[in-house]
């Protein structure tokens, strides 16, 4: 594994020397050229520029000019006395006017604190080579002859005169033993200088009580022994052993140990699937008799709807006490197998969690803790996605604390193949984070990292990296044979010690512990687990075997009064209109919020922006919460929502639905980063952990959602069979063909309805802004928690055709069908179609004067409310030809889903007039485009219906038909 090193883009050693001239300074501004000494290659160009600068201080520039003259003030000054400082015993007094040798010296302080990670013992296993150059003495130009001259020390551990001997062993123990740091690539020099002060006042050296470095043995054996118990016990069955990586356990304690006197009430915790049996035990206190249950091969999940899922993905929240007396709340989401998916998800519940204990500013109660493998971490992009919320406005969570269980291998890859840098924690740089790399099998180093760790949260409010370097003891999992493809370093592995041996040899021979007394707690913790074994096999004994009912939930049909009185509403445009009487704002935007007042006063007709509007105004005056979050969604991509307008002298920012009244709930919108996966992933945590808020995530245009199809698969649309997991997050997917290219026209509402069953959410496709008004406010208000789905519009924001008289919105209730507004019955032909294209087809009907075809919408897709569809149907003929007419390519939209489902719901054949199928959405180009659209509404109607004499009758385009080429559409005449 030996690499080149990564780049040292800390702090170079003139700036070290600034630090000692001046503790105060909190931030920096090297001249260009001191960019050029940040290594100690640089050191001749320094030396040059000093004698330049000694002959003639005017032949340098102005910057270095006064460097130059504050360091040889500096190295003129004696340095202070330090308390406890060694005093050198032997070698010359210091040389302060020998400048060269000392700025070398400096040059060592920033060379180690930089790279001396590459020569600590990091892994247990000792196969990575702990050798560096570049930090040799002859680097600096220094041999052992100098290791007695004293120097001065600059700030290292408080400075003062020291012998090259001294610094360098002060050095190696801090920064090159068991703990290795990567922390001067933090561009925030009050982190820098309270890292490195924190550093090297320890030492890095641990410093536990003999109470507290039992505790910790005891949470080593405690790991060990669960491990071993269920490998006797449950011979071959998986549970992804954490042997080798005990040392999680003794840091997780650590870390629960050290919260309440850091001010944390609760941590929220994500994790994959090593070790997590061994922290759901020996951390949230799950009881050994239920995990040992769940291995029975008669087990049955306990849900009471659903399918539930596998025991190592399994949630679990707890109260568990420390040794303060206070309790504290864990609590693990459960976690889908693909890697790294839960990251945003806890990041959200977090902050909802925050929310909840009244910590949105300091965000100091609630900490995120993230268990991250060592493959995954740097392997899958969502980390770096997650780790770019971590400062913004409307996702920082105030830090979070992440984990790695670095056991130097992924599934049977190792690092080589898994990574282009030195560490697996290599994004965590990206955004200036410390790393921490410990030694595993010095759990006492790790758990010290880890104080440090949440005191650094606390203080800063900033993500941490504590990445435990440790081993893998067993394969894979239990079925997997390590041998197989890593037969020299299991051999390794194989004579390895367990670290409780470690740990233990370590207390012995510091007398905190005997032998027997270790035999003790080995037997105690053994007693326990077959004394559960036993229980669970009672409990397993009656166990009847049985296949759980669906989720299905008959009252999602049930109708929600949404309506809100017409009073209200006017009253509500007001206040949505109604700026700050000094603030300046675009003429364009004074106009829409004029107008929005005006269609609230039912002046004029609604548009899909002031719809929704008044149905978050109204639903946070009577108390609901609402955080929407998306790429540009304060404006909203297509300039319809503006819900914040700005100053136009100062770009002060005014959010109309923030200041509605001084009784609503709160109301949220971010712009959020352009990330799919993170983004949505948070916002779906914060809606499991906060189900009395509307959250809604917006898609950009809904092709994007796919960036996010993990979060989709494996959370929104099964969580609740897996886990009993319910959210009421609202996705918003732009959505509809006008001509844009295959990119732009489909959210892919196809994929969402595949992934309809058992009533697990609500897919929508709506036309109207009322009927979206009342979708908003039924989703919201309703009991029943589900996620729903909604293709909104683009093209159709502006379009006259899409607009509701205000009393649609102050009487009646969401329309999952809409009948044709003008042929209410008698129709001899019936077009079955959702969302946009009926507005096409209503105006071919309208301008030929169609009478026998009634256009019937589904408003809500999923689930179909029969009973409505079947009763406005039966208004019209039973004979009436159906058929189902989509703008969508036939493979796409919701015509595969509707096929399975209305020929035996209506028992009758139903034909499809829409795109052929097709790979890429759609065609690239508009006049294209504008013929298809064209000629599929024609063919909806071209089946007997009265006059259109011109169209030919059509049958459904076999799908095997060949593509005609450009510019030839490619919905063709047979
Ligand atoms: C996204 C994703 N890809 C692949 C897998 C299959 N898989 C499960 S565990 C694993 C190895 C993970 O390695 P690492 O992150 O180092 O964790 P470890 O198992 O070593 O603790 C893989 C590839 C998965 N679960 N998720
Ligand atoms: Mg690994």
């Amino acid at each position: 594994m030996a690499r080149s090193s990564e780049s040292n883009s800390g702090q170079d050693p003139a700036l070290d020397v600034l630090d000692r001239l001046n503790p105060n300074r909190t931030s920096a501004s090297p001249s260009p050229a001191l960019g050029r000494i940040g290594h100690p290659g640089n050191t001749a160009f320094l030396e040059e520029l000093h004698e330049a600068w000694k002959t003639d201080p005017a032949s340098v520039d102005p910057t270095w000019r006064a460097f130059f003259e504050g360091f040889e003030l500096g190295c003129q000054l004696r340095p202070p006395a330090r308390s406890g400082a060694t005093t050198p015993t032997s070698g010359s007094a210091p040389e302060f006017g020998n400048v060269l040798p000392q700025a070398r010296i400096y040059n060592l302080l920033f060379a180690y604190r930089a790279l001396g990670h590459t020569l600590a013992h990091l892994d247990p296993l000792g196969l990575t080579p702990e050798e560096n150059s570049d930090l040799s003495l002859s680097t600096f130009r220094f041999t052992d002859a100098d290791l007695d001259s004293i120097f001065d020390s600059g700030t290292l551990g408080g400075g003062g005169p020291r012998t090259l001997r001294e610094i360098l062993s002060f050095l190696k123990q801090t920064y090159c033993d068991h703990i290795g740091v990567e922390f001067m690539h933090i561009m925030n020099f009050a982190i820098r200088r309270w890292l490195r002060d924190r550093m090297e006042r320890s030492r890095n050296q641990p410093s536990f009580s003999p109470a507290q470095q039992r505790r910790i043995l005891e949470k080593i054996i405690a790991a060990e022994s669960l491990e071993r118990f269920l490998h006797t016990r449950y011979v071959g069955q998986k549970r992804f052993s954490l042997e080798g990586g005990e040392t999680l356990i003794a840091v997780l304690d650590t870390l629960i140990e050290a919260c309440p006197s850091s001010g944390v009430e609760e941590v929220v915790i994500g994790m994959a699937h090593r070790g997590r049996l061994n922290v759901l035990v020996n951390i949230l206190g799950k009881s050994r008799r239920k995990l040992f249950t769940e291995f029975h091969e008669n087990y049955v999940p306990e849900t009471v709807l659903g399918d539930g899922d596998v025991k190592y993905h399994l949630g679990y929240e707890n109260e568990v006490p420390t040794s303060s007396g206070k309790k504290i709340r864990l609590s693990l989401a459960p976690n889908p197998s693909h890697l790294e998916a839960v990251d945003p998800v806890v990041e959200g519940k977090a902050r909802a969690r925050q929310r909840h204990r009244d910590d949105t500013v300091k965000r100091e109660k609630v900490v995120p803790v993230l268990i991250h493998g060592d493959g995954a971490f740097i392997g899958q992009g969502i980390v770096a996605e997650t780790l770019n919320l971590s400062r913004l406005e409307g996702y920082r969570t105030g830090g979070t604390i992440h984990i790695i269980v670095n056991n130097q291998i992924a599934f049977t890859t190792l690092p080589n193949d898994s990574r282009s840098t030195r560490y697996c924690t290599a994004p965590g740089k990206t955004l200036g984070l410390p790393i921490f790399h410990v030694n595993g099998d010095d759990p006492l180093a790790a758990a010290s990292v880890i104080q440090l760790a949440l005191e650094f949260r606390q203080k800063f409010h900033e993500d941490i990296i504590l990445d435990i370097v440790c081993y893998r003891r067993h394969g894979h999992n239990e079925g997997d044979e390590p041998n197989f493809t890593q037969p020299t370093l299991y051999s390794e592995i194989d004579s390895h010690p367990p670290v409780s041996r470690l740990l233990a040899r370590h207390l012995l021979d510091a007398g905190l512990i005997t032998e027997e007394e270790i035999q003790k707690i080995r037997n105690q913790i053994n007693t326990v687990s077959e004394e559960a074994l036993q229980e669970s096999r009672q409990v397993v004994s009656k166990i009847q075997p049985r296949i759980h009912p669906p989720l299905s939930c008959p009252a999602l049909l049930q109708e929600v009064p949404t309506a809100v009185p017409a009073k209200k509403i006017a009253e509500l445009g007001v206040s949505l209109s109604t700026i700050p009487a000094d603030f300046q704002i675009n003429n364009k935007i004074r106009k829409v919020l004029d107008t929005r007042r005006a269609m609230a006063a039912g002046q004029t007709l609604l548009d899909w922006g002031c719809a929704e509007h008044l149905a978050f105004a109204s639903l946070l005056t009577s108390g609901t919460p609402i955080r929407l979050s998306g790429q540009d969604s304060r404006r909203g991509t297509f300039s319809h929502r503006h819900a914040a307008v700005y100053d136009l002298r100062t770009r002060a920012r005014y959010i109309p639905l923030k200041n509605i009244s001084k009784t609503q709930a709160s109301f949220c919108v971010y712009n959020s980063p352009l990330s799919e996966a993170a983004v949505l992933g948070f916002d779906y945590g914060y809606s499991l952990d906060c189900p009395e808020m509307l959250v809604l995530w917006e898609a950009q245009f809904g092709d994007f959602a796919n960036g996010a199809q993990t979060q989709i698969d494996q959370y929104i649309t099964s969580s609740e069979s897996k886990w009993g997991t319910t959210s009421r997050l609202t996705l918003l997917l732009p959505h509809g063909y006008h001509g844009q290219g295959p990119e732009h026209s489909s959210a892919r509402l196809e994929r969402f309805l595949q992934l309809c069953a058992e009533d697990n959410m609500v897919v929508s496709y709506p036309t109207t802004p009322a009927n979206y008004f009342h979708l908003i406010r039924r989703q919201a208000l309703r009991k029943i928690i589900k996620p729903l789905i909604v293709m909104t519009p683009k093209g159709l924001l502006r379009d006259a055709r899409a607009t509701s008289p205000v009393t649609d919105l102050t009487h009646g209730s969401f329309q999952e069908i809409l009948p044709d507004p003008s042929i209410t019955q008698g129709a001899r032909h019936v077009i079955l179609c959702s969302g946009k294209v009926f507005y096409d087809l209503q105006d071919y009907q309208k301008k030929n004067q169609i009478t026998d075809t009634a256009i019937i919408r589904l408003e809500q897709i999923y689930p179909l409310h029969t009973k409505k569809l079947t009763e406005i149907l039966s208004s019209h003929s039973p004979e009436a030809e159906i058929l189902w007419c989509q703008e969508e390519s036939e493979n796409m939209g919701a015509w595969s889903h509707l096929a399975l489902r209305l020929p035996s719901l209506l028992k009758k054949p139903v034909r499809y007039v829409g795109r052929d199928a097709s790979s890429s959405p759609a065609t690239g180009s508009l006049v294209i485009h504008t013929l298809e659209q064209n000629q599929l509404v024609q063919e909806a109607f071209a089946s007997g219906s009265t006059p259109s004499p011109s169209t030919p009758k059509k049958t459904r385009t076999p799908t095997s038909a060949k593509k005609t080429k450009s510019p030839t559409p490619r919905k063709k005449k047979k």
